[in-house]
């Protein structure tokens, strides 16, 4: 069962009070923070590059997101991430990151300087069918973003009913450090083995509603039930003085340099603004992904097909050369076993 959001919206202008329930709740569910027109801007652009993608059905009107799902697919697989990256670098997005009502949010709840992580997620959630799933698993993103504390704001690019597949928490969740995971087939391809039954928060978002949480909070997606692409951002935000870690200083998944991502830009005003801040960033704590690729490459060892994801992860994104070549030899023995062919 999942019980409504408590709504921290009459706070909003009450730093003490939204920190304090930040610290009970792990999360902070906040009505309208955003200007509804600003976020129906930014989807237009980002509707327009899924149409060309082919990731909306044809004919049918661009703003209503209309999902085409034989065309269904997921990061990190190459075929989303060659439509993905022309929208990562879209400069309108990067600078909502920096939206005044969401750093002056976090000004207020810390009580100091903000830092904008420059690395955010922006999500592309086809809907869920008898073949095709990519509903994102409980998880904590601490495993994935290191550092000191932070925090995440995720808002949907336009309304999200449930049906639509937000995002959920489970309340309170936050207060027991990292928790022990496993594989799992969704975004980010974790899901922590406590259920956390009857702690789980939820509720529609309207565009420029905003969910924030800590990088220790366990969250997770409802799954896409609606005819829509599901389009979101999550960004995330700490207090300046704390470390921030490598990984959130740089372009997303080591896709691009900043130079690539900044070559259409019209304004300097959000490039390589952390250093001009003197941001403390410190190198990945890799322990974590190191459990996690070991999880995964008994997974692959038993020609378990929930491994190919992270095997992906691990090709495109790992430093150590060897652990990448024996990732793509389990890759490739993978899709010959499932599908006949070698590895995209
Ligand atoms: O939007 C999603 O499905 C996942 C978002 C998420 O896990 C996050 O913002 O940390």
């Amino acid at each position: 069962m999942i019980r409504p959001f408590t709504d921290s919206t009459a706070s909003l202008g009450d730093g003490a009070t939204l920190a304090r329930n930040l610290d009970r709740d792990g999360y902070l569910f906040l009505r309208g923070v955003i200007p509804r027109e600003e976020v129906m801007a930014l989807r237009r652009p980002l509707l327009e590059r899924a149409a060309k993608a082919g990731w909306l059905k044809s004919g049918s009107p661009v703003e209503l997101a209309l999902a085409d799902s034989s065309e269904a697919c997921k990061d990190p697989e190459p075929r989303y991430l060659e439509h993905f990256r022309p929208m990562w670098t879209m400069e309108a997005l990067h600078r909502m990151k920096h939206h005044p009502k969401i750093v002056g949010l976090f000004e207020r709840i810390f009580g100091e300087a903000v830092l904008v992580h420059p690395m955010f997620v922006l999500r592309n959630i086809f809907p869920q069918t008898p073949s095709f799933d990519f509903t994102t698993g409980s998880h904590q993103d601490k495993i994935h973003i290191g550092g000191g504390t932070s925090y995440a704001c995720w808002f949907s690019l336009g309304d999200c009913p449930t049906s639509k597949g937000g995002l959920i928490v489970a309340a309170g969740s936050h207060k027991q450090g990292v928790l022990d995971f496993e594989l799992a087939p969704g975004a980010g391809g974790l899901e922590v083995s406590e259920k956390f039954e009857g702690r789980w928060v939820g509720g529609d978002f309207k565009a420029g509603d905003v969910l924030i949480f800590s990088d220790t909070t366990v969250h997770k997606a409802l799954p896409n039930k609606s005819a829509e692409l599901r389009q979101s951002f999550d960004a995330r935000y700490q207090r300046l003085s704390d470390p921030v870690a490598e990984v959130s200083v740089l372009p997303y998944a080591g896709m691009f340099t900043w130079d690539e991502v900044y070559a259409g830009w019209q304004s300097a005003e959000y490039q390589y603004y952390w250093q001009r801040q003197g941001a403390n960033v410190v190198p990945f704590d890799t322990r974590y992904y190191e459990k996690r690729d070991a999880i995964a490459f008994a997974h692959a060892a038993r020609g378990d097909l929930l491994a190919r994801d992270t095997l992906l992860r691990i090709v495109q994104r790992d430093k150590n050369a060897e652990k990448r070549e024996r990732a793509s030899k389990l890759l490739a023995e993978l899709d010959r076993r499932y599908t006949g062919k070698a590895a995209d």
